[in-house]
């Protein structure tokens, strides 16, 4: 049994609950247990507070650590941005006196200080390092007869040296846990690009991020793949939000749906499309309905 403090970020309970929903059915069956992280704020995003300015990025992020650090759990978060914003400052809190110091000049004002004592992990570092295959391809109680376009996100690989992966830029253990739900992962052009979201691209250059976006899209497509993987909420906004308006905006059509791996492994355990939330998806999960 492990035990994690939960940490949500902003994108999955304001956008996309059914992750989080998919997350907390599925806890039990493998074997973790979930505590809530009261007073949570945005982690702060990586590519967006920490460009501006890392000395708030930082404390944010410390400030948030601490909730974990007083219920004496490691946090688990289902997006790559927290995980990069909560592991990076994790490391360099614990690593650097002088900048520790200072963030816990900050956090006395609010009753607050970084001890350095847990960890932060992400989901998908938990289902292959924790949990492990065999244990996934037993809760696979449905056989998935499906086609899957695994996008990884750039923050779940880079920066290396403070990621644990065997290979940062031809990673396969996202490959790895969609084959050991009996799936098939393709192999596509520019597989490890960015989904144009991250950064602020988003918000700041939408046109840029969404050309990012249907060069991805296109690419996946010509392999007839019928739903696109990620393990990040904001990657899974971007190409499902994205798709509604590369159609609006762009006149072009595409209409794969998109499942965050939480919510795949649920579907592959036995939950209904609705239970890992399809109504708040924008490209229907209809289409896998029937596959299912
Ligand atoms: S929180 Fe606020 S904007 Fe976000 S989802 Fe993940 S990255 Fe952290
Ligand atoms: S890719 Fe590039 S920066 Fe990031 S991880 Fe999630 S959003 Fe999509
Ligand atoms: C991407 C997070 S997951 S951010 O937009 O780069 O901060």
């Amino acid at each position: 049994m492990s035990d994690y403090a939960l940490f949500l970020g902003c994108v999955i309970p304001n956008r996309y609950p059914g992750i989080e929903a998919a997350m907390r059915k599925m806890a039990p069956s493998l074997g973790i247990t979930l505590y809530e992280m009261d007073g949570a704020s945005c982690c702060p995003a990586p590519g967006v507070t920490r460009s501006f300015d890392s000395q708030t990025w930082l404390t944010l992020a410390a400030r948030n650590i601490c909730i974990a650090e007083a219920l004496g759990k490691n946090v688990l978060t289902m997006c790559n941005g927290c995980y990069a914003s909560l592991k990076e400052a994790n490391a360099i809190l614990k690593n650097d006196s002088a900048k520790r110091e200072a963030v816990n000049k900050v956090l006395s004002e609010v009753g607050k200080r970084f001890r350095g004592d847990i960890e932060v992990k992400h989901i998908v570092e938990v289902l292959y390092n924790e949990v492990g295959l065999e244990k996934i391809k037993s809760l696979a109680k449905r056989r998935l007869n499906l086609k899957a376009a695994v996008h990884y996100g750039c923050h779940i690989l880079k920066p290396s040296e403070l990621r644990e992966w065997k290979s940062h830029e031809r990673p396969t253990f996202l490959d790895e846990l969609i084959t050991a739900l009996g799936m098939e992962s393709v192999s596509y052009q520019d597989k490890m690009m960015c989904c144009g979201a991250g950064g602020g691209v988003r918000s700041g250059v939408p046109e840029v991020g969404l050309d990012m976006t249907r060069e991805k899209l296109r690419n996946i497509i010509r392999t007839g793949v019928d739903v696109i993987v990620n393990c990040c909420p904001l990657c899974h906004l971007q190409f499902d939000r994205g798709q509604v308006e590369i159609e609006q905006n762009m006149g072009e059509k595409f209409r794969v749906p998109i499942l965050h791996y939480i919510q795949l492994l649920g579907i592959s355990a036995g939950l209904t499309l609705d239970e890992v939330g399809a109504k708040a998806h924008n490209i229907s999960l209809e289409t896998l309905a029937s596959r299912i």
